[in-house]
């Protein structure tokens, strides 16, 4: 006679043997994000991972872990490179030092507007810059907005570079933001994000640099009140796959992979422009203080970086590009 725990077990066993027999004719790749669950680049990943899924008939499906699960940006670029890590979502900043092609849309102020971003890294240009990457073990699959980083610290309004002067700034681990943090009169301190809640909190660093989303998002408002919308970057996220991984797929599932990549930006545009408004409305609410600069100064001030990254001349092609653009 059956008892109840056979009747249990037996289900168990029925249920494991099904899932072992789908569990080998679908993969599923892990990909990296810093930024918590429910942020725009998470939330954009997941929409990306639950199309492929459709396209590829259940053989793919992306898990994402969140929150720097899988260690802090730097690390997941090596581990990706290695095809440790499948996929991953990160920021051009820390690829600058590795791949000069991504210093440009890092550059300050390269971008008259949010329109103007998005038309050069939809056009020919994006598609010159997501081709650099392959030499260096990577596939980049599709740009995501960022919106415009601007300065927050701990002790003062921004309102000229000469308020910088001598304050110690962290920046993303990238030579260019170190060289126009520094053009600035400020002293620019590299660091992982997942360490500059703590630096702010203890006076390591008086202030950093960051989008309404991230500024919100990491609590850096708790510790930095002052916020001076300078917009000096608009550097932009990026989606990329290790090529181990990618090579591993088939023709079509790697034409699905880039397709299903391509219109994840829609989706994730529409993602970023709501949680700008809603962090800038938390923010404004959240006794931060908040004012506008004028940019020319700061503008003026970038012309020695200009001069630096121009010597490499595929930057400065691509450089003259964007601004040739109307
Ligand atoms: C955020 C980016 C993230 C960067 C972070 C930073 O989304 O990828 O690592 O800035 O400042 O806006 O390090």
């Amino acid at each position: 006679m059956f008892t109840k725990r056979t009747l249990a077990a037996t289900a168990l066993g029925v249920w494991a043997a099904f899932m072992s027999g789908t569990a080998g004719a679908q993969a599923t790749l892990r990909s990296a994000d810093i930024h918590p669950d429910g942020y725009p680049t998470v939330e954009a990943v997941k929409y990306f991972g639950s199309l492929l899924e459709k396209k590829t008939n259940g053989r793919y499906k992306v898990q994402v872990f969140h929150s720097a699960q899988l260690g802090q940006e730097k690390d997941t670029i090596e581990q990706t490179r290695f095809g440790v890590i499948d996929l991953n979502r990160i920021n051009m900043g820390p690829f600058n030092n590795l791949i000069p092609e991504t210093l440009v849309p890092s550059l300050p102020f390269i971008f008259r507007s949010v329109d103007h971003m998005r038309k050069t890294m939809d056009g020919p240009v994006g598609d010159q810059i997501l081709k650099a990457f392959e030499p260096h073990g990577l596939v980049a699959l599709a740009f995501y907005d960022s919106g415009a980083r601007s300065f927050y610290n701990s002790k003062r309004a921004i309102n000229t570079p000469a308020d910088l002067k001598g304050m110690k700034v962290r920046v993303i681990q990238s030579d260019l933001f170190l060289d126009m943090v520094n053009a600035l009169g400020a002293n620019a301190t590299p660091m992982p994000p997942g360490e500059v809640y703590s630096a702010l909190q203890t006076g390591v660093v008086d202030g950093a640099e960051n989008n309404w989303p991230s500024y919100d998002s990491f609590r850096h408002f708790e510790v930095a009140k002052f916020y001076s919308l300078t917009e000096h970057s608009m550097s932009p996220e990026v989606l990329v796959m290790s090529k181990k991984s990618f090579d591993k797929l088939s023709p079509e599932d790697q034409k699905a992979v880039r397709e299903t990549a391509k219109e994840s930006v829609v989706k994730m545009r529409e993602l970023w422009e709501a949680r700008e408004k809603d962090a800038e409305k938390k923010i404004r609410a959240s006794g931060s203080q908040i004012n506008n600069v004028d940019k020319q100064p700061f503008i003026d001030a970038m012309k020695p970086v200009y001069e630096k990254y121009a010597k490499d001349a595929k930057v400065k092609e691509l450089v003259s590009r964007i601004q040739a653009m109307n």
